[in-house]
């Protein structure tokens, strides 16, 4: 396969989304040492070839789910890095106005469905919104990212089984980054690959080097068109590494120094500079897009910190719907 079928123009775009993830998610770690950020965050650091491959493959219409590890998702989305911040800072200008935080980040207006902190829980949703789609007549088709750990819950299988026999298009995106907490997955698990669990629902399953975005896009396409075609669901075990501990909060060792060394070698964005590099693109190039990618975080960290918390008063608006909803029939 010529990896480069397009030229470089068309894989630099994939760099800058996963530097700019890299760059949020250290910038998030310092947030929370510096007491900042209430609650905890998951960082996405060696798993930002998923999202990156993954959406790429997406279109305008389409939409995500995500987990309690979102921000890569959302970011590779195209949410907007101030707003996030913003979000993640507990501050009036983020997405939901504050109140949500890191895990429950949710943007309609970029299809983003919302995160979740419940693990697992955003299985139905992604089931609920695709059925959702083929009864409107329309040919959506939504990712549903989760790890692991979340493949051992009730709502994996039902989920997977309900898409099946309604044919519902959803690409169910297993992160496989080895680890539920500190648990590591080999302990939990019999079967070699994840993606295995398709076979139970007769429907596809593949797994793929989660570290390769141009390997993670080239499934994802082939997925997005089958949904699309209405030929159903499609499950993506993405095999990857957390390269970081659990979340900023719970710091404890998991991973031996030797298997993070073992990782570090399959970088996701070293591997993707390395084909970048193999098509001539110079130093210099892709130094400043490391340097785009630091000074947008700058920005987006800088717009966070100088806007205001929600005023007291409204701590109550926006958690329940508004009563003239119901009277509209809205929420029928
Ligand atoms: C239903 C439920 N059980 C337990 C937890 C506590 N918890 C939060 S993250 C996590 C690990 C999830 O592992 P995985 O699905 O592999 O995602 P990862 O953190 O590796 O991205 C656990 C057990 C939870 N939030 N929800
Ligand atoms: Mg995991």
């Amino acid at each position: 396969m010529n990896r480069v079928a397009n030229g470089v123009d068309e894989l630099l775009p994939l760099l800058d989304q996963m530097l700019v993830i890299r760059a949020f998610e250290k910038r998030v770690v310092e947030l929370f040492d510096q007491k900042l950020v209430r609650g905890s965050a998951h960082p996405y650091i060696g798993m930002e070839a998923i999202a990156v491959g993954i959406c790429a493959a997406l279109g305008e219409n389409d939409y995500i789910t995500s987990t309690h590890r979102g921000h890569g998702h959302c970011l590779a989305r195209g949410l907007e890095p101030g707003r996030m911040m913003a979000e993640i800072l507990g501050r009036e200008a983020g997405y939901c106005r504050g109140k949500g935080g890191s895990m429950h980040i949710t943007a309609m207006e970029h299809g983003m469905l919302g995160a979740d902190g419940i693990v697992g829980g955003s299985h139905g949703i992604a089931v609920g919104a695709a059925y959702g789609s083929v009864l409107l007549g329309q040919d959506s088709v939504v990712v549903c990212f989760f790890g692991d750990g979340a493949a051992n819950e009730g709502s994996f299988h039902e989920a997977l089984n309900l898409a099946s026999v309604l044919s519902a298009p959803v690409i169910f995106v297993c992160e496989n980054n080895q680890w539920a907490l500190s648990t590591p997955t080999r302990s939990t698990m019999r079967v070699e690959n994840i993606s295995d669990r398709a076979v139970s629902y007769a429907i596809p399953g593949v797994s793929v080097d989660g570290n390769d975005v141009l390997a993670v896009r080239e499934v994802a396409a082939e997925a997005v068109s089958r949904a699309r075609r209405g030929e159903g669901p499609t499950l993506i075990e993405a095999k990857s590494y957390r390269m970081s501990p659990h979340s900023a909060f719970a710091t404890g060792e998991t991973s031996t120094p030797e298997e993070l060394a073992e990782w570090s070698l399959k970088d996701p964005i070293n591997r993707l500079v390395d084909i970048l590099r193999a098509s001539g693109v110079e130093e210099d190039r892709i130094r400043k897009h490391n340097e785009n990618a630091a000074s947008l975080i700058e920005a987006a960290t800088e717009f966070a910190l100088e806007a205001s918390p929600p005023p007291a008063e409204q701590a109550i608006h926006d958690v329940y719907a508004p009563a003239d909803w119901a009277r509209e029939g809205r929420l029928s």
